[in-house]
């Protein structure tokens, strides 16, 4: 007898996860983020798990789009847009401007939009690969590597949250020079086996997040080497640095802000660039991509709409010679088991992959998901191959619930100025 397909009921846990105090070009991780998890359940029982973006004006648009979901298959993947353009939307709580407050591009209606379809396709793949017997890969062709490359995400960070503010303690200690960071990179190649590291920097004068790309190179020769400043430099200054170490570099991500910067960038310098800013939608792909701006797409398949979207996007990059890899904001372990999924099926994938994951101390899995030689195993359990702890979502729920609100919205300079109480989001470009 085929299964019954028919989504009968959608939960939807909003959370908070501890997260370290990482520094970027915008201030400091607060001490929890918020996440979102979906549940679908089937006529037949089987649940399928998706994860995204938690903020509020996620929330605000997954509620409407979870009440349109029963009654559904979970089968019917390209609905779930229909059903996107359908839920109303506030656009005046988003901004067709580069949004300075955003490490992730420009912030539009479409693309909360989309971060919040990706949650529901997911865990629509999820359970339809456990109705049908299949691993999520499968149901998107079928995987071409049996475990994704990740890359080290290397951040300055303080040793521990400002004092008096409630945070889970880790014990990675702080990184904020050459010495500090390389010593990072040793203890995250030693217990997940990364051969490939990605600094985020936009946080030091350029000239010291120079020197500690060149500390990295001396310490790991042969590695592949990024740096990420989040468009915190001008076109001078990021065509300094390219000069300066382009040579060490695997690629330099996102130097200068916007389209425009970048593709001055570019035009002056042989060293590869790469975003998850300036092309993070469809539409911003012909300007970018008719100005030679970007050599490496840096894919999200939350900001994406998912992971079919993320084939797609794959595929015009492949058309037009740009390489794709794929881009982490802080996640848990549905997403990178999502991510391992369909990267696992992207046929010219030749950047290790980010991710935040091993900074999550705090996960809503009854099993960790393990790196082992700086690769993620691909499963071939049906459906995403993970399992829902229900206990550690009810917990980190409660942690939600009991928040008076501060915490709910991911606000960088919000979570700096408790440190420093002057700091506002710098201009860019920084330097
Ligand atoms: O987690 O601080 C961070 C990152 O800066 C993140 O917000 C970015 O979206 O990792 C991202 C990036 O590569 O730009
Ligand atoms: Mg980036």
């Amino acid at each position: 007898m085929s299964p019954d397909l028919t989504i009968t009921d959608v939960r939807l846990t909003p959370i908070l996860v501890a997260d370290p105090p990482l520094l970027n070009t915008q201030g400091v991780h607060q001490p929890y983020t918020p996440r979102l998890i979906v549940e679908i359940r089937t006529a037949d029982g089987i649940t399928g798990v998706g994860e995204t973006y938690g903020d509020t004006k996620y929330l605000e648009l997954a509620r409407p789009f979870a009440a349109r979901l029963t009654g559904r298959r979970v089968s019917d993947l390209n609905a779930l847009f229909t059903i996107a353009d359908e839920v109303s939307v506030d656009d005046s709580r988003t901004s067709s401007q580069v949004d300075v407050g955003g490490l992730r591009g420009v912030q539009t209606a479409d693309k909360l939009r989309l971060s919040v379809v990706s949650a529901f396709e997911v865990a629509c793949l999820d359970a339809l690969g456990k109705a049908l017997g299949l691993p999520v890969h499968a149901l998107l062709g079928g995987k071409v590597r049996d475990a994704v490359e990740y890359s080290a995400y290397l951040f300055y960070r303080w040793a521990d949250h400002p004092e008096g503010v409630r945070a889970e303690k880790d014990d990675w200690g702080a990184a904020l020079d050459p010495a500090s960071v390389v010593e990072q990179a040793r203890r995250f190649k030693e217990r997940h086996g990364f051969t490939s590291f990605k600094l985020k920097g936009g946080v030091f004068p350029p000239d010291e997040e120079i020197a500690a790309v060149r500390a990295l190179a001396e310490a790991f020769p042969g590695h592949p080497l990024r740096l990420d400043p989040n468009g915190a430099w001008s076109v001078d200054t990021s065509l300094r640095v390219a000069q300066e170490i382009g040579g060490l570099l695997e690629y330099l991500e996102d130097p200068a802000l916007g389209t425009p910067a970048m593709a001055e960038v570019a035009a002056r310098t042989d060293v590869p660039l790469a975003t998850n800013m300036c092309v993070t939608t469809f539409a911003e792909i012909k300007e970018a991509f008719a100005r030679d701006a970007v050599q490496v797409v840096l894919s999200d398949h939350h900001y994406w709409g998912g992971l079919r979207n993320t084939r797609e996007l794959a595929a015009v990059c492949r058309t037009f010679g740009v390489g794709v890899s794929m881009h982490s904001n802080t996640h848990l372990g549905i997403s990178l088991a999502a991510m391992t999924h369909v990267a696992s099926t992207v046929p010219d994938l030749h950047h290790a992959c980010d991710s935040h994951y091993p900074w999550q101390s705090e996960d809503v899995l009854t099993e960790r998901l393990v790196f082992r030689d700086g690769k993620v195993a691909v499963s071939d359990a049906p459906g995403l191959g993970v399992e829902l702890d229900r206990d550690r979502l009810d917990f980190l729920h409660r942690r939600w619930q009991d928040d008076d609100g501060a915490l709910r919205e991911r606000d960088d300079a919000a979570a700096m100025r408790v440190a420093e109480p002057g700091w506002v989001t710098p201009s860019v470009p920084r330097w």
